[in-house]
């Protein structure tokens, strides 16, 4: 990879489609060192960049994707935090019509790469811990807006610093990026701290219709799109929700399905206690993590619940 990087001057540096925090800090991570390595790069992402990750891109670089617009002119495409192209949204087919080297640096299950000297290790907490080890083997300074995107990127994919993969490397580098300047508290109220109360008594109302199955151990939500119209909720203001319910005792299996604006049903999942998850999400044409995966599905909220409920079951019964 790094070799490919410096044989190259022109890169095209883009992310999954409904972009995260650990898929927007890499790529700016990675697009602050190619920059100081001499490169040029271009940032352009499927989907706009959500408002509480703003902190990663002060300079408003990076641009979203336009239909009839060409793709500029590179000589690579690196796609950060996801092993497929077909998670590129609108961005998939005219990355594929390039014909363009596509490299894939990530951390998620995937079955699909095409040749190439990519930068895939299911074992990392994040996509961030990928890029900084580059960073380290390109030999470029630690800035403080590249630190900034970095930590960002590691404590929302870690949830901060908690999953299973967080790891004494996840550390080490969390402290290096301490070092270089990130404060812990404004960078989590920069994330976190954008409720009105009207959004907060939505996650009232919602957590109040927890459900539970299989003894407690599966707990899901549902959220439709009236009920969030009802409180002004976006679904991005949505993303949370789940980490509540892991703090249920015993509960092994989480579950959030959410009504998209578009008519499709979200569904989220999470394993916990080493119950693997991304079996189910494969199953409904989605993918992830062993641990935290899922799927967007078409069809109704109610059938869709009942059919994920099912192949949920079968992860806990006999337990
Ligand atoms: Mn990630």
């Amino acid at each position: 990879m790094v070799g490919f990087l410096r044989s190259r001057d022109r890169f095209l540096l883009t992310t999954h489609d409904f972009p995260d925090g650990d898929g927007l800090g890499s790529q700016m991570a990675l697009h602050r060192a190619l920059v100081q390595c001499g490169k040029t790069s271009f940032l352009l992402n499927p989907s706009p960049t959500p408002l509480k990750y703003s902190l990663v891109d002060p300079g408003h670089e990076i641009r979203v994707f336009e239909k009839q617009t060409a793709l500029p002119d590179v000589q690579a495409v690196l796609v950060l935090d996801t092993g497929e192209l077909s998670m590129m949204g609108p961005l998939a087919k005219p990355i594929a019509d390039s014909k363009l080297p596509v490299l894939f640096i990530d951390h998620h299950v995937s079955h699909s790469l095409p040749p190439g000297p990519h930068l895939i290790d299911e074992s990392s907490a994040a996509t961030a811990e990928l890029v900084f080890r580059l960073r380290t083997a390109l030999g470029v300074d630690l800035d403080l807006e590249s630190a900034q995107a970095l930590y960002l990127a590691l404590a929302t994919d870690t949830g901060w610093f908690r999953y299973a993969r967080t790891s004494p490397f996840t550390h080490t580098m969390a402290a290096q990026l301490l070092a270089a300047g990130v404060e812990p508290e404004a960078l989590h109220r920069s994330v976190f701290a954008r409720e009105t109360p009207q959004k907060l008594r939505f996650l009232g109302h919602c957590l109040e219709k927890v459900q539970l199955t299989e003894g407690g151990q599966i707990a899901w939500l549902s959220l439709s799109v009236p009920d969030r119209n009802h409180y002004g909720a976006t679904v991005e203001d949505t993303e949370s929700y789940l980490g509540f319910l892991a703090n249920l005792e015993g509960v092994r299996v989480t579950a959030l399905f959410r009504e998209e604006d578009d008519g499709r049903t979200k569904i989220s999942l999470r394993g916990l206690d080493g119950t693997e998850v991304i079996g189910v999400a494969q199953a409904l044409g989605g993918g992830g993590h062993r641990f935290a995966a899922g799927a967007r599905v078409k069809g109704k909220l109610e059938p869709t619940i009942q059919g994920v409920l099912q192949l949920c079951s079968a992860l806990v019964s006999g337990c």
